[in-house]
C-alpha cells in the first residue's frame, strides 16, 4: 500500500484564517528553540530547560499544546507606528473582522487595565495578556510601559507579552525586562535590505522620514541588534514573518538561519493578506497572498532551523480568548463597566491546577495510543489527515454543525500532531441544517480522511460519506490524540483485513482543486 501523498493545506486554518482576514499585517499586530520540526511547540518538558517551559507552558502562541487549554487577550493602547509596510492600512476597523491591526476601540492604560481585569475574572484561562498594536507596542512606549506596569502590580500571575516591528526595540530591552515582560515578538520580514524596499516605504527614524534602502539597511540592522539583546537578557523572542509570494519568498530560509543565529525561540511564517478593499498598498497593486502549499513549502523548507509555529490565527489587536475564537465583543468598555470584577488569584490558580492535571492526564493518554499504534503491524506505513471538532480542552466534544473552526491532525504509527486549522461557515442555522453551507465545509476538509465529531445529523453524515470523508462520532469527550489513533488503527486494520481500500486523499484532493492561492481559498471556502 503506497504511503498517502496528502496535499499539504497545513495551514489548515491559515487558510480558514483568510476567509475571514481582510487586509494584512504580520500576526500579532505589528506583528527558539533548536532546530525541531514545529511549534516550539508541541514540545514538552523533557525537551527544553525547565525555566524555558515554566515561561512556554502555559503561553497559548510559544506551545501548541497550551493553545487548547490557554487563552490569550490584547490591548489595544498602541495607535502608531513608526514605520510602513506595504501590507498595513490601520485605518480599517470593523469588529467584524479578525486580523491583525484591526481593534473596535483603542483604550487608555487606565481603561486596558480594567479590561484584563474583568477577563481574567472571568475566564480563568487567560494567562497571557499582549500590546499587539493596533499599531506598534514600541512606537507608544509610554502607554504601553504604564498598561505593564498597572498589570504586573494588579495581576502578577499574567504573563505579559508584547509584539514590535523592532525598530525602536534596542532602546526599550531595559524596560522590558524591568517590566518583566517575558515574551516579545519581532516582525521580521527580510534580511536583505534591497528586499526590504519591496516592503517598506518609509521609516520615521530620529524625526525624519527615511526610505528606499537606507530605511530597510536602518530597521533590518535595528531588528537584529534588538533581538541579540533580548537574547542576551533571557527573554523570549518569537519572529514572525509575512510571506509575500515573489518578494521574501525565496528569502525566509535566510531569514530563518538569521533569526536562529540570534537566539529566536519560534519562527512564525504567515501568509500574506492581501484584498483590495483593505486599501494597502499590496492589496491596490495586486500583490497576492501565497497558496496553502506555498506557504507549507516554505515552513517546511525551514524545518531544522529556527522552531516553526504553526498555530498562528492572526489575531486582532483586540483578541480575547483561545486561539480561534474571540470573545472580544464580551468585553466592549460598556460592558465592562457593567461587570462586578472580582480579581481571585486563588480561584484563577485552582483553576489553571485543573488544566495541568487534565494537561497531564492527555499526555498519558496519547502515550498509551501511541504504543498500542506502534504495536499494530497493518499498513504501517500509512499517514492520514484527520479534522477534529472542538470546543477546546484537547477533547472532541463539538457538534459538527457548530463547527467554525476543524482542527487537522495528522496521524501515523508514530505520531499525532497538530498540523493546522480550517474555518468554515456554521452547518447548523440555529436549529436546521444549512445545506448550501454544506459543500464549502466539504472542501475545507476534503483532504482528511476522518471527521471526529460530538455530534452529527443524518444528512451532513451521508454528504460526508459520499465525498469520501468517514464522520466519526464514537470518541465524544475523548482526548483528540487517543481518539485519532483510535480511529486510526481500526481504519489500519479494516485495510489491513480488506473491509475497506485505503483512498489517497492527497489525489483526491488535486483532483477536486487544491486551494491554489489563499485567494482560491477564500473563494471555495466561502
Ligand atoms: Fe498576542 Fe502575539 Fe503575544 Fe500571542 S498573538 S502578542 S505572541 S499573546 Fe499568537 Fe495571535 Fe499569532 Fe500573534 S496567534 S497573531 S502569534
Ligand atoms: Fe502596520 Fe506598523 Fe505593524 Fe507595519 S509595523 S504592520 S505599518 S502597525
Amino acid at each position: 500500500m503506497q504511503a498517502t501523498t496528502y496535499v499539504s493545506i497545513c495551514l489548515v486554518k491559515t487558510l480558514g484564517a483568510t476567509l475571514d482576514l481582510p487586509a494584512s499585517r504580520s500576526g500579532c499586530s505589528t506583528q527558539g528553540g533548536e532546530g525541531k520540526a514545529s511549534c516550539g511547540s508541541s514540545d514538552g518538558p523533557g525537551d527544553m530547560p525547565a525555566h524555558i517551559w515554566d515561561k512556554v507552558k502555559d503561553h497559548p502562541c510559544y506551545s501548541e499544546e497550551a493553545h487548547h487549554h490557554y487563552a490569550r487577550m490584547h490591548v489595544a493602547v498602541a495607535p502608531a507606528c513608526n514605520i510602513q509596510c506595504n501590507y498595513c492600512n490601520r485605518k480599517y476597523d470593523c469588529s467584524n473582522e479578525s486580523r491583525p491591526g484591526v481593534a473596535s476601540q483603542k483604550l487608555t492604560p487606565e481603561q486596558a487595565v480594567k479590561k484584563v481585569l474583568a477577563v481574567a475574572s472571568r475566564i480563568p484561562q487567560m494567562t497571557v495578556l499582549g500590546v499587539a498594536g493596533p499599531g506598534d507596542a514600541l512606537a507608544n512606549p509610554t502607554k504601553t510601559f504604564e498598561t505593564l506596569r498597572m498589570l504586573q502590580e494588579q495581576a502578577p500571575d499574567i504573563k505579559l507579552c508584547l509584539s514590535t516591528n523592532g525598530l525602536a526595540l534596542p532602546d526599550w530591552v531595559d524596560e522590558i525586562c524591568k517590566h518583566k515582560v517575558d515574551h516579545v515578538t519581532i516582525t521580521i520580514n527580510m534580511v536583505d535590505p534591497l528586499i526590504g524596499t519591496k516592503i517598506y516605504p518609509w521609516i520615521f527614524w530620529k524625526h525624519q522620514r527615511v526610505t528606499g534602502v537606507a530605511a530597510a539597511e536602518i530597521l533590518h540592522q535595528r531588528q537584529m541588534l534588538g533581538l541579540e539583546l533580548l537574547t542576551a537578557r533571557g527573554v523570549l523572542t518569537k519572529v514572525n514573518s509575512v510571506l509575500i509570494p515573489g518578494v521574501n519568498d525565496q528569502h525566509l530560509m535566510e531569514v530563518n538561519r538569521e533569526v536562529k543565529k540570534r537566539g529566536a525561540f519560534l519562527h512564525n511564517i504567515m501568509p500574506l493578506i492581501s484584498e483590495a478593499e483593505h486599501g494597502t498598498v499590496f492589496g491596490l497593486t495586486g500583490q497576492r497572498g501565497p497558496s496553502a502549499t506555498e506557504l507549507k513549502a516554505v515552513q517546511d523548507a525551514c524545518m531544522g532551523g529556527a522552531s516553526l509555529m504553526r498555530h498562528c490565527r492572526q489575531c486582532r489587536a483586540d483578541a480575547v480568548g483561545l486561539l480561534g475564537e474571540d470573545r472580544s465583543e464580551e468585553f466592549t468598555l460598556d460592558k465592562v463597566d457593567q461587570m462586578e470584577v472580582v480579581y481571585d488569584l486563588e480561584r484563577r490558580r485552582a483553576y489553571q491546577n485543573r488544566v495541568e492535571l487534565e494537561r497531564a492526564a492527555q499526555q498519558k493518554a496519547k502515550q498509551q495510543a501511541l504504543a498500542a499504534a506502534a504495536a499494530i503491524k497493518a499498513v504501517p506505513e500509512l499517514k492520514v489527515l484527520l479534522a477534529v471538532a472542538t470546543k477546546g480542552g484537547g477533547r472532541v466534544n463539538q457538534h459538527f454543525g457548530h463547527v467554525s473552526e476543524f482542527q487537522i491532525f495528522e496521524v501515523s504509527a508514530t505520531k499525532v500532531q497538530f498540523v493546522g486549522h480550517r474555518r468554515v461557515d456554521h452547518y447548523c442555522q440555529g436549529g436546521y441544517g444549512d445545506d448550501d453551507q454544506l459543500p464549502s465545509v466539504l472542501r475545507a476538509i476534503n483532504d482528511c480522511h476522518a471527521v471526529l465529531v460530538a455530534k452529527i445529523g443524518a444528512c451532513p453524515r451521508d454528504e460526508l460519506r459520499q465525498a469520501g470523508i468517514e464522520p466519526v462520532d464514537r470518541y465524544v469527550g475523548q482526548f483528540i490524540e487517543q481518539a485519532a489513533l483510535d480511529w486510526f488503527n481500526d481504519y489500519r486494520q479494516r485495510i489491513a483485513n480488506g473491509v475497506i481500500s485505503h483512498q489517497d486523499r492527497g489525489d483526491a484532493t488535486i483532483r477536486q482543486g487544491a486551494f491554489t492561492s489563499m485567494a482560491d481559498g477564500i473563494a471555495q471556502a466561502a
